[in-house]
């Protein structure tokens, strides 16, 4: 189990230290659990670019630490994340889109699909525009009672990005899809459970008990099943019935031959709590 980590004791993933409370981005390492916060709470935490370079950091440095078991994401104050920082945009000379989404948006998301570690988005408070996209790139998402998620897009003339055309019609079908896309209506949390946006709609007061709760059960698994799942039920609509197959057995010999395929044999007939290893 790890201990609580400031700046001074993350040797092992420098990046994924918290520089000062006051960061745009805090992360927290304790008991295998990485919490990311994203801290703009007067902008309902909306991304600027040093804040997204930021969170890719985090996140690649969170992925390479093996003690991390489970990540869990989350938005400071009332919001998870208003989307990109629009005052930032208002600024002369915004980097372009192409830029902004290729060097910052796009990594992110894929920085997400690549962690070893199960991300639970714990949706705090609105998520709107890249916000939400951030949300649904989650592998678990869990909503306080007054969260929504908002595809604000189109109202200022873009294009829903940061992965949304992708991800929401596989968590919600095309039809359901369509409309929070093209209408720009705001979710709530009470509907995103209704259509499986989120599976877990909790008191506001509860939610960082309940995500970390989730992200405590994640990190008493075997890292590397947990990471195996993760990664056939990211590929799930990319595969074909045979190929999923294939997927599943292959990683199933992989997990077959992993001591903690033992380890959780002998506990089962020990009749105690699996000591799964640190990767
Ligand atoms: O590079 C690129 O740009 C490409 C990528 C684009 C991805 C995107 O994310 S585009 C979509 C960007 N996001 C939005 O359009 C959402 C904008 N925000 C809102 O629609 C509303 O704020 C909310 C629905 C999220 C919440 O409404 P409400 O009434 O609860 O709060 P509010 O009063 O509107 O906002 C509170 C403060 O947060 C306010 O600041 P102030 O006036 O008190 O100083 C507001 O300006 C600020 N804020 C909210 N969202 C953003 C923001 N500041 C900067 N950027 C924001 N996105």
């Amino acid at each position: 189990m790890t201990e609580p980590r400031g700046p001074e004791a993350a040797t092992s993933a420098p990046e994924a230290a918290t520089s000062a409370p006051d960061a745009d981005v805090l992360v927290e390492i304790a008991n295998r659990v990485a919490t990311i916060t994203l801290n703009r709470p007067a902008a309902l935490n909306a991304l600027t670019i040093p804040m997204k370079e930021r969170l890719l950091g985090v996140l690649h440095g969170v992925g390479r630490d093996r003690a991390v078991r489970a990540v869990v994401l989350t938005g400071a104050g009332r919001a998870f994340c208003a989307g990109q920082d629009l005052k930032e945009r208002l600024a002369p000379d915004p980097a372009p889109f192409d830029e902004e989404l290729g060097l910052r948006y796009n990594p992110i998301v894929r920085a997400l699909r690549d962690l070893p570690q199960p991300v639970i988005a714990a949706v705090n408070g609105v998520a709107a525009g890249a916000g939400a996209s951030l949300a649904f790139a989650c592998d678990l998402r869990i909503a306080a009672e007054g969260a929504s998620f908002v595809l604000a897009f189109g109202r200022i003339g873009l294009v829903p990005d940061t992965g949304a055309t992708w991800t929401l019609p596989r968590l919600v079908g095309a039809a359901r899809a369509a409309e929070i896309a093209l209408l720009g209506d705001p979710v709530s949390a009470g509907d995103a459970l209704r259509i499986g946006l989120v599976s877990r709609v909790v008191p506001a007061e509860a939610i960082a008990a309940e995500a970390a709760a989730m992200a405590g059960r994640i990190a008493g698994l075997a890292p590397g099943a947990t990471a195996a799942t993760k990664r056939l039920l990211a590929g799930a609509f990319e595969r074909d019935l045979d190929a999923a197959l294939d997927a599943e057995a292959e990683a199933q010999a992989a997990a077959g031959w992993h001591r903690d395929h033992g380890e959780g044999l002998a506990a089962f007939v020990e009749k105690r709590p699996p000591r799964f290893s640190a990767g």
